[in-house]
């Protein structure tokens, strides 16, 4: 324990050290000079599925969030930056009973983690956290009133004259695993840094070659599309020395790679044919070379592919893909076989999201995609999620009604030498 408290003011006094030249990340809270607690207000969300959310008026009387207040004066924080948000009824100036605030949310991923690495390239899996699925959003109102805060925009063209339909979308498929933690070289454990390819695998493949199947529906045979590419990363091998090989192969086409003792090995190659793909799933396998002990860990596995405008036989109620960009300006998309009841979609553009307006009913919807020549992500959904369903919780950062709802900067708190961050398990 001693040991540990040693490491940890060493980290306190690194880190102090560091601070001078780089901001705390905290900068995004309204903090003044010598004050212990934030002028504002915050609210956390916590957020584990990727998704649109709305927070409702009794979410927020449930939070005993400070009402009234102006709500063109919300703002929303994810990992320090402002957030894209739509709030219904802002217009008067007054949050009433049947409005409510809609955003974005993503889930956990290693963005934080990757400060934990030597080099944020060391994380074998950047979609996956090691610790946890869910990420925090925090709402606060901005005390500064003449401040526009971001809000989200919509496309309301629905003009399709003169446009042909785009040919594909572009879709991922994915799989990761979280059978076991590897830690790369077990002879560094005390190091407090990350070490390359650390993190969460599949069970090891021995000498049997293992067939991972990524479901590819709705595969386009535009002879245009791009060729599926399969991207995957491997850590494998054995302490002893030796060299070990894996290879993967997919529909015709295969990578291999030598390493000696443990080794990452990165994948990342196109399939030969499109048509070589039958059945609606993308088979990849990975096959350890023979002779030596091979322990090898599959972290992810992603298929990239060419997606027709159908989206028959598919039910998801949340649809991420690509509109690959167009050089006459918006991507016309008439969408068929939508098992949604409610179709949405949003368009992200850098960090801003829009709300794109569809015509259509039943299964068939058609949008016009603003992309100007560049690649867009958009998302396809009917489902808000809310706390009728379980999947809003909306709490203050801090409880006590003294401070109520507020941070606290602990570099005014003048009543310790030390900061100790610790864990009951430890
Ligand atoms: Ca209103």
């Amino acid at each position: 324990m001693k040991q540990l408290y040693a490491i940890i003011s060493f980290l306190i006094l690194t880190s102090s050290v560091v601070a001078q030249q780089q901001p705390y990340g905290n900068e995004w809270i309204n903090f003044s000079t010598n004050q212990p607690y934030s002028n504002q207000q915050y609210f956390r969300i916590k957020v584990w599925k990727d998704g649109m959310y709305r927070i409702t008026y009794s979410d927020l009387v449930a939070a005993v969030f400070p009402m009234p207040f102006n709500p063109k004066q919300l703002q929303l924080f994810h990992l320090g930056e402002e957030q894209f948000i739509h709030v219904e009824g802002e217009a008067d100036g007054s949050f009433d009973v049947t409005d409510y605030i809609e955003f974005f949310g993503k889930k956990n991923d290693s963005e934080l983690d990757q400060r934990l690495y030597k080099n944020p390239d060391f994380v074998p899996n950047k979609e996956l956290s090691l610790f946890s699925d869910t990420t925090a959003y925090f709402l606060t109102i901005n005390s500064n009133p003449f401040i526009v805060n971001k809000r989200m925009g919509f496309e309301t063209d629905l003009n399709f004259i003169g446009y042909t339909p785009a040919p594909f979308l572009m879709k991922e498929s994915y799989v990761s695993w979280m059978d076991e933690y590897v830690a790369f070289k077990l002879i560094d454990i005390l190091d407090s840094e990350y070490d390359e390819g650390e993190g969460w695998y599949r069970g090891p493949i021995s000498s049997a070659p293992v067939t991972v199947q990524l479901p590819v529906p709705n595969l386009s045979n535009d002879p245009n599309a791009p060729l599926l590419q399969i991207a995957t990363a491997t850590m494998g091998g054995n302490n002893t020395g030796n060299t070990h090989t894996i290879s993967v192969s997919s529909h015709g086409a295969s990578a291999s790679n030598n390493f000696i003792g443990f080794g990452i090995s990165k994948f990342d190659f196109p399939i030969s044919s499109n048509s070589a793909v039958t059945g609606g799933n993308a088979s990849v396998v990975f096959t350890p070379g023979t002779g030596v002990v091979n322990r090898t860990h599959i972290s992810y596995v992603k298929a990239t592919y060419p997606h027709s405008l159908s989206f028959s036989g598919e039910s998801s109620n949340f649809n991420e893909f690509t509109v690959p960009g167009n050089a006459s300006s918006k991507s016309y998309l008439p969408l068929t076989n939508i098992s949604l009841q409610d179709p949405k979609l949003y368009l992200f553009s850098g960090d801003t999201i829009k709300k794109v307006s569809m015509a259509g009913t039943g299964s068939g919807r058609q949008m016009l995609v603003p992309t100007y020549g560049n690649d867009k992500k958009v998302f396809l959904t009917d489902t808000v999620y809310t706390s009728a369903l379980g999947l809003i919780s909306i709490e203050p950062v801090r409880q006590d009604p003294a401070n109520y709802a507020r941070f606290t900067n602990f570099q005014y708190i003048n009543q310790a030498d030390y900061l100790i961050v610790t864990n009951k398990r430890l």
